[in-house]
């Protein structure tokens, strides 16, 4: 089951704290902020970590920070486990937000609709540390163009660092 939940932050309070995103801080909370980041003239778009590895039952945060600019996470019904729910959060305005509670384990692969070609794409794996045999997902390799697939972090990364950022 995937539990979605739409927000606005209020100003100021507890996002700076929150977005201080460290590998412990993934596994000591409940919640995962992951940042929509742009550079100022809108030439490059992210998410910030751009992979991450959580424990089933942990909840994703997406905010968009990016001035100007609106975004979405959207998850390919392909690039999921199969018993689970795709997501969409629809546009993020500024300072809006968007979570998603994950329960099945496996690897998630999703994007910002208006930039995916930009290569604003971010992969989420859930599951246990010891838990192996996650791979890149091949059966649904057609489904996107080879610059976009080139843009996802690759599993092994994440599975060791817990947290991948933008390079
Ligand atoms: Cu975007």
């Amino acid at each position: 089951m995937i539990l979605t939940r739409r927000e606005i932050l209020g100003a100021g309070g507890g996002l700076a704290a929150a977005l201080s995103l460290s590998s412990l801080s993934v596994w000591a909370g409940e919640m995962v902020e992951i940042k929509m980041q742009g550079s100022d003239d809108g030439s490059q778009v992210w998410f910030d970590p751009i992979g991450i590895l959580i424990k089933p039952g942990q909840t994703v945060r997406w905010t968009n920070l990016n001035p100007g600019n609106s975004h979405t996470t959207t998850q390919r019904p392909l690039r999921m486990p199969k018993a689970a729910k795709p997501w969409d959060s629809d546009y993020l305005l500024p300072k809006q937000s968007f979570s998603v509670t994950f329960t099945e384990q496996g690897v998630y692969d999703y994007y910002c609709v208006p930039h995916e070609h930009a290569g604003m794409v971010g992969r989420i794996i859930v599951g246990e540390p010891e838990a192996h045999g996650w791979s890149e997902m091949v059966g649904a390799n057609g489904d996107l163009p080879e610059q976009v697939l080139k843009a996802f972090p690759i599993v092994e990364d994440i599975m060791t660092k817990r947290v991948v950022r933008r390079v």
